[in-house]
């Protein structure tokens, strides 16, 4: 049989199979660019989700599984799970199970040693975005019974259990409070991953001062994985209040200058600032 004879044959034998077997030829749609699902995963204390591969995270189309991350460390700014949505053109049969589609809904799962947790927030995520985009989700583990932001879970074992008796349930214990009266709310311990019970843990620059540079160098204690920024204003006009504005900074005398944010490495964090006579005011803030 010489070879355009044997072309033939071969283009005879696959139309004779796609006549007998036609459900064997679906033309299955292709993929396009992923979309992005990412954050960070915070336990049940706010803490970021930093330890050892039993943390998986993942993403759902009803009970069909369509991708899952393992959280268990920092990937970049404040982000410890990614969760890449395959997306295809939603023509004809999807050209993988776990394929999702533009406007799908999906929900998040947590599994921590086998065991899917409760999240604060609830396990619905935005719908599936355009291809090649992705949405921001941060997820805390726990419940919030109360509906008052904090986890049940961080106010039962840490200003419950420290009030000798004075709180008895959840209902008691109020975000605007502040239990431990370092001037900083409980919400506000909760969000900064310090201790609502102990007056010397709370969210402060607790260095402030000019170094061998002449950088302003200010040091503070930080919750590794947890995003800070730091802000400047002019002295404020009399009967006016501060305007709050981003100034450039560096994490290391000899880094580059970086404007925005930056995730904390360590539980001890300095910022370096170049000083201006614009500004007077300082003010660090954690970035949620
Ligand atoms: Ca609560
Ligand atoms: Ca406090
Ligand atoms: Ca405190």
């Amino acid at each position: 049989m010489n070879k355009q004879s044997r072309v033939l044959l071969l283009l005879l034998l696959l139309l004779s199979s796609f006549i007998l077997h036609p459900s064997s030829f679906c033309f299955a749609s292709p993929p396009l660019p992923s979309f992005r699902y990412y954050g960070l995963l915070a336990d049940e204390y706010g803490w970021p989700v930093l330890r050892g591969d039993n943390t998986v995270v993942i993403l759902k189309n009803g009970t069909n599984e369509c991708a899952r991350y393992t959280a268990n460390e920092l990937l970049g700014n404040g982000i410890n799970y990614i969760l890449e949505a395959a997306i295809d053109n939603a023509t004809g049969a999807r050209y993988a199970p776990y394929a999702l589609r533009q406007g799908e809904t999906v929900t998040v799962s947590v599994v921590v040693n086998g065991i899917e947790q409760t999240l604060m927030g609830g396990s619905s995520l935005p719908v599936v975005g355009n291809p090649g985009a992705a949405v921001r989700v941060d997820l805390n583990l726990g419940t919030d019974v109360d509906g008052d932001g904090l986890s049940d879970q961080w106010e039962t074992a840490l200003i419950i259990n420290n009030s000798g008796g004075l709180y008895t349930n959840i209902y008691q214990v109020l975000p605007g409070d502040d239990f431990d009266g370092d001037q900083v709310s409980n919400q506000g311990e909760f969000g900064a991953g310090t201790a609502p019970e102990w007056a010397d843990d709370v969210f402060e620059a607790n260095q402030w001062m000019m170094n061998a540079d002449g950088l302003l160098t200010l040091c503070f204690w930080t919750k590794q994985g947890l995003t800070y920024e730091i802000f400047a204003a002019p002295q404020a006009l009399s009967g006016q209040g501060f305007t709050w504005t981003h100034v450039p900074f560096r994490t290391s005398p000899s880094s580059t200058e970086r404007m925005n944010s930056t995730a904390a490495q360590s539980s001890r964090t300095f910022f370096y600032v170049t000083p201006t006579n614009t500004y007077k005011m300082y003010r660090l803030e954690i970035h949620r």
